[in-house]
């Protein structure tokens, strides 16, 4: 079993999918062992995107991130890094396969609905940023 972290980005959370958005993880078989609705202020999610901070569009992403109610998650499931990954889809949502998350809800490369951990390390900085072990059951 693995765990991996996502969220409901801001854009899903505003259209009222966030329904929609955990009906898919869990008919994707992922166990949903942590879940919290959140609104990061602009500092937090700059710390959560720490890795991107020399990026071109950090300033952009963390604004964003911080623009309204996220619904932060921890999943479970066997190879849940690269599961959940596939089912998100590409990164900008044109480019998303058919049948993803992005590729179904994304409204642009920015709005892109949800995030995934992308690698163990990922994942083991990105969940406790968010739960402490009392809230991962
Ligand atoms: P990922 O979410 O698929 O792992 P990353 O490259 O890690 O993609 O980028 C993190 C997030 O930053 C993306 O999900 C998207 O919301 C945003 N982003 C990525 N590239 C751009 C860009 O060129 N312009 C604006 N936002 C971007
Ligand atoms: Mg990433």
């Amino acid at each position: 079993m693995e765990r991996t972290f996502a969220v409901i980005k801001p854009d899903a959370v505003r259209r009222n999918i966030t329904g929609k958005i955990l009906d898919r993880i869990e008919a994707a078989g992922f166990s949903i062992v942590g879940m919290k609705r959140i609104l990061l202020t602009k500092e937090q999610a700059m710390g959560f995107y720490y890795v991107h901070r020399e990026r071109p569009f950090y300033d952009e992403l963390c604004s964003y991130m911080a623009s309204g109610p996220i619904v932060v998650l921890a999943l479970e499931k066997e190879d849940a890094i690269a599961g959940w990954r596939s089912l998100m889809g590409a990164t900008n949502p044109a480019d998303a396969a058919e049948g993803t998350i992005r590729r179904e809800f994304g409204l642009s490369l920015g709005e892109n609905s949800v995030h995934g951990s992308d690698s163990p390390e990922s994942a083991a900085f990105e969940i406790p940023y968010f739960f402490n072990c009392l809230e991962l059951v």
